[in-house]
């Protein structure tokens, strides 16, 4: 890793947005934000807020050029509040002042009158209510009407997963400047540089031209800023135009938690029948999505929760539907995996209580029933180069899981206060952006005379390493040293149209764009080659590690010598290319297609022990078998796949985002949010790469990796809830998540708190034939 920017991280010289220079004459901006969760404005009284010293502007709805409106997949959300609030935390009116203190001290003189309207929080509640953002969809495959028939065993329940806050390490930010004729150049950390060029232009009521986005580096986004970057970008150039000044506005941590949305909490129903021998012959689904006061990414997200309702398996039967139900919690928004985990989770509780009730282990169910090649999806497509299988064995035979199994036995029956749990994971995660659309990518190269290198692309490093996997791109086309390649920041001037950096895309779309520019130079540089050489023949030109060969000789031009040349002979030695997915396709009438490129698969093992005392654990291992592909940057892979297992972690056990009941957050702090830290993660973390596989449809043949590991995390639940079954045995667990250890200590004493007044636990129904 001596080319990466691990050096500038550690010694604290890369720049953040907060980093930068500030300008001369740059102004600070804080936003005043709605207190509550619902109502109508009554009175919005800036005068003496306006009147404070240091104090240049402030601005409300009205102050706004163009149009004020930032939703992307629906037209539902302003950038300033107008008659109504519709969540707490909800961005009223923007200070603009010479210094942070003096426009802090300009919010608390703002006067702001609320009547307050009732909130909903519950996502079933706002479905009954009919307040939903979009039409509820429904992925069908077979018919499960006449499948349960057929079953020995139907079992039915009810999950929830919690919310879970980014905590990317840098807040949300950005510096506007203004240019000439109303222009403006903003430097945001965001994924998403054309999305947030497009809203500033729709909120300035400029044409695109007219407003350049950078991005040099984020510290941390995990979808939090693929579309939630965008109203604080706004909100700065919108300052910057009014005031005709630099200004920054970067949220404080607090800040940061208390305004952005996070990842979706859902309900959901579930229905699952087997047969006796435990083929899962039918599955039925409601998904209760809470996607807070606005559409923002919620429907895509949805989308993905039905793509991957069924995880790792093949159910002939299956029905699964959707609700985006509007409540008036924070816009909820992207997160590593994007709805995915919340479908996947559902799928585990189903088989978790189905195998309960067959009397047999969730591991049994989960293997007879796992994805083989040609499987068909409930969307349509086959499973293709399905490694499931293959992961799975190696992940049960690298891993001894019978030796495990019997020692975790051993063990629980050797001690009443202390239980183990073990679980497998398997993921398959589909990789492309849903909206088909999305799936390009674009990138300029260039080669300057003294053979070093230059690649803009339109991807986005936000600390997952798509950076050295763009340079390991052009340093293997080339053949030169890495040290030669530079990959710039992302700019809206110099790739246009770009896609925002996520659904785990980011490396295959423009590293395959880089791939195609360096191409098209290396065939120019090889014309000039041959011309020196004297020789006719351009494809018997060879660079291998800076040396030129012809047929198989070597010469006496290298690199160095060679590009000088091409110069010389006015030969172009720049490129822009660009990149789209082949071969996807979805059909949203019939909701059958082929939407992904390719899918990730793999399997892990999770161990944990439970202190049956405090309702405290420890998760003792996870052991993942992964494919892969052959991995381009082996060290940025391999990092991914640790923090993503213990964001999934973090989710499902820990990270508790609460609110109350007018819908104000609770948890927005770091004192009453908690993240994973070095005590929970595994204590042993082992991540296998599946050797000898290949993805003819990924860059190099690999296969992307920045979502698909958070959804190991999923089997520590799971692990966990077989520690409380060994406590107290019964099938009917309730599926809870996160599952802390407070609901850990709960759940293992349910039956004698459920006689303590006022205690309430929800019956679950299982019917059994
Ligand atoms: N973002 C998006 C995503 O816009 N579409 C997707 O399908 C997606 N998938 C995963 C993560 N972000
Ligand atoms: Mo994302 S959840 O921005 O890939």
């Amino acid at each position: 890793m001596k080319h990466g920017d691990l050096d500038l991280h550690s010694r604290g010289q890369a720049r953040f947005v907060d980093d930068l220079p500030e300008p001369e004459g740059m102004l600070r901006a804080v936003v005043l934000p709605s207190p509550i969760a619902h109502g109508r404005i009554e009175r919005l009284d800036t005068e003496k807020a306006k009147q404070s010293g240091g104090v240049r502007a402030v601005l409300r709805a009205a102050d706004i050029p163009g149009s004020n409106q930032i939703g992307t997949l629906v037209a539902d959300e302003p950038l300033l509040a107008e008659d109504t609030v519709d969540f707490a935390g909800q961005p009223v009116a923007l200070v603009l002042a010479e210094s942070e203190e003096a426009a802090r001290a300009a919010l608390t003189l703002i006067e702001l009158e609320i009547e307050e309207l009732p909130a909903i929080l519950d996502p079933r509640k706002a479905q009954e209510r009919g307040e939903l953002i979009v039409a509820p969809r429904t992925f069908c495959l077979g018919d499960v009407e006449a499948a349960w028939q057929q079953c020995d065993v139907v079992v039915e329940g009810q999950v929830e997963s919690g919310g879970q806050e980014h905590l990317y390490l840098e807040t949300q930010g950005s510096l506007a400047l203004p240019g000439e004729r109303g222009s403006v150049r903003v430097i945001s950390s965001t994924q998403s540089p054309t999305g947030v060029q497009r809203v500033i232009a729709r909120v300035l009521g400029l044409a695109m031209h007219r407003v350049e986005v950078e991005v040099t580096r984020l510290g941390g986004a995990f979808g939090g800023k693929e579309d939630q970057a965008t109203a604080w970008a706004a909100l700065a150039a919108l300052g910057a135009v009014r005031c005709r000044a630099p200004v920054k506005l970067v949220l404080h941590r607090q800040e940061d938690m208390v305004y952005t949305g996070k990842r979706h909490p859902y309900a959901s129903d579930y229905r699952i029948g087997v047969s006796a021998s435990g083929q899962v012959l039918a599955y039925q689904v409601e998904f209760y999505q809470n996607a807070g006061a606005a559409a923002d990414l919620s429907p895509a997200i949805l989308e993905r929760t039905l793509f991957h309702c069924t995880g790792s398996y093949f159910i002939p039967n299956v029905k699964a539907t959707a609700y985006c139900c509007r409540t008036n919690l924070l816009p909820n928004t992207a997160f590593r995996g994007f709805g995915g985990p919340q479908g996947m989770f559902v799928m585990e509780a189903a088989l978790f209580k189905a195998a309960a009730v067959l009397g047999v282990s969730p591991a049994e169910l989960q293997e007879k029933n796992l994805l083989k090649e040609g499987d068909t999806f409930p969307y349509g497509m086959a499973a293709r180069r399905c490694s499931a299988p293959i992961c799975w064995q190696e992940a049960k035979s690298r891993y001894d899981y019978e030796e495990s199994r019997q020692r975790v036995e051993a063990f629980n029956s050797s001690h009443s206060l202390q239980k183990k749990g073990l679980a497998f994971m398997p993921v398959c995660f589909g990789i492309s952006f849903t909206n088909t659309v999305l799936n390009q990518g674009g990138a300029l190269v260039h080669v300057y005379t003294d053979g070093s290198v230059s690649v803009s692309t339109g991807a986005v490093e936000m600390g997952q390493g798509v950076k050295y996997k763009i340079l390991e791109v052009a340093a293997r086309m080339f053949s030169i040293d890495r040290g030669r390649v530079r990959v710039e920041s992302t700019s809206t001037v110099r790739v246009a149209n770009t896609s925002p950096t996520a659904a785990s895309t980011g490396a295959d779309l423009n590293g395959k764009a880089t791939d195609i520019a360096c191409r098209a130079i290396l065939e120019r540089i090889k014309g000039v080659a041959a011309e020196e050489l004297e020789q006719k023949d351009p494809a018997g030109v060879e660079i291998r590690e800076e040396q030129v060969y012809y047929r198989g000789e070597k010469t006496n031009l290298n690199w160095d010598r060679l590009i000088p040349r091409v110069y010389t002979r006015r030969v172009n030695l720049s490129a822009q290319a660009h990149y789209a997915t082949p071969g996807i396709h979805f059909d949203k009438a019939k909701e059958k297609g082929e939407p992904f490129s390719y899918h990730a698969y793999g399997t892990a093992l999770c161990e944990v022990t439970v202190d049956c005392l405090r309702g405290t654990y420890q998760v003792d291992a996870v052991k993942a078998v992964h494919d892969l592909g052959p991995s381009l940057v082996p060290q940025v892979d391999l990092g991914q796949a640790e923090g993503g297992i213990v964001q999934g972690i973090g989710w499902l056990t820990l990270e508790e985002v609460l609110y109350s009941e007018e819908g104000r957050l609770l948890t927005g702090t770091l004192s009453t949010y908690k993240v994973p830290d070095i005590h929970q993660t595994p204590g042993e973390l082992e991540i296998h790469f599946l050797e000898g596989t290949e993805n003819p449809l990924g860059l190099f043949h690999s296969k992307a990796i920045g979502e698909p590991p958070l959804m190991y995390g999923i089997g520590v639940y799971y692990a966990l809830l077989a520690a409380i079954q060994a406590f107290s045995p019964e099938s009917d667990l309730p599926v809870v998540a996160p599952l802390t250890p407070e609901r850990v200590l709960m759940t293992l004493y349910r039956d004698r708190l459920a006689g303590l007044r006022g205690f309430k636990t929800k019956s679950k129904r299982s019917v059994s034939r």
